[in-house]
């Protein structure tokens, strides 16, 4: 007898889905009209099956999503767990704040986490992020620091890693979570061959409702490609420039060159960070860039 149910893809893998249902993972199949580009599911989706006698799948939709990346391609995440770290290869700010913005655009809770802090102490990095409100955590896969934190904050939600390459997401997942046993790979070998260890994006059911996937992070290329923000709103989702969006002389100020902003009077006054601002500029005219060549 087949029945119908609704669950969540853990993976997919050579046309097969790896569905989540009822405590139980289902090897699924998708209908054709499901297979085309901008249809076709992906991790974390939340679909309604069919189940036959042999206990295989058949995705019949998939529920509306939360939100959505396409590289990697994963939806319906609650929590990004931007990786970072001082030590080499020392991450690249404005990265960092690019995916946070871009967390944010799409209601995900960002939360920053200072990776490898036995060989190189973050505390200054990590105050810059802890100043804007978010959530931030300094970490070692070898001291353990930081664990607990990162495995409260996991419970009952679907939560993602990234960050640049060899920044330490895996090892640091393997450290947290004694049942994930992710590869990790030396620097100099992901530098000589360009790639990351991680490649299917996939979601790994742990105790207490967590869903946690690795990944191999985001490129920065893609996230305003994928995510067109608009430049205008861009100060919205900076959570320190925010609240002084209608504090400066002129009405839409876009705290670039107008005089007497509010924004700037606030970095002088260093309640502002500059890396921070800088990213806002950086970010501004990348998205005005964009439209132009639209
Ligand atoms: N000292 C130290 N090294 C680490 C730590 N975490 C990762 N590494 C090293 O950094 C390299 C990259 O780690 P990996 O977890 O593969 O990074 P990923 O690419 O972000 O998944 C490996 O050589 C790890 O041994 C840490 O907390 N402390
Ligand atoms: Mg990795
Ligand atoms: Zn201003």
């Amino acid at each position: 007898m087949t029945r119908r149910t609704e669950g969540r893809i853990l993976k997919g893998i050579g046309g097969f889905y790896y569905v989540l249902t009822e405590g139980e993972v289902i090897e699924s199949k998708a209908g054709g009209r499901l297979r085309k580009k901008e249809f076709s599911p992906v991790a974390g989706d939340r679909v309604t099956l069919e189940i036959n006698e042999n206990n295989e799948g058949y995705i019949l939709e998939i529920l509306p999503r939360k939100n959505y990346f396409i590289r990697p391609p994963i939806a319906n995440i609650d929590k990004i767990f931007i990786a970072a770290t001082q030590a080499p290869p020392v991450t690249d700010a404005y990265l960092l704040d690019k995916i946070s913005v871009i967390a944010l655009y799409q209601n995900v809770e960002p939360v920053f986490v200072f990776t490898k802090n036995d060989i190189h102490n973050s505390e200054e990095m990590r105050g810059i992020y802890e100043k804007c409100g978010f959530k931030t955590i300094s970490c070692s896969a070898v001291t353990k620091e930081g664990c607990d934190e990162i495995r409260e904050l996991t419970k009952n939600s679907v939560s993602v890693f990234t960050g640049n390459s060899g920044v330490g997401k895996s090892s640091i997942l393997n450290a947290v979570f004694s049942d994930i046993e992710l590869e990790v790979g030396s620097i100099s070998e992901k530098i000589s061959r360009g790639k990351n260890t991680t490649r299917t994006t996939e979601l790994f059911v742990l105790d207490e409702g967590r869903l946690v996937a690795d990944t191999p992070g985001f490129s920065s290329f893609d996230l305003t490609r994928m995510h067109k923000i608009d430049k205008d709103y861009l100060m919205h989702i900076f959570p320190e420039i925010e609240p002084y969006w209608d504090k400066c002389r002129f009405n839409g100020c876009t705290h670039r060159k107008e005089p007497d902003c509010a924004v700037k009077q606030a970095i002088e006054d260093g309640i502002i960070s500059k890396s921070r601002y800088e990213s806002y500029l950086k970010l501004y005219e990348e998205l005005a860039a964009l439209k132009e060549w639209e």
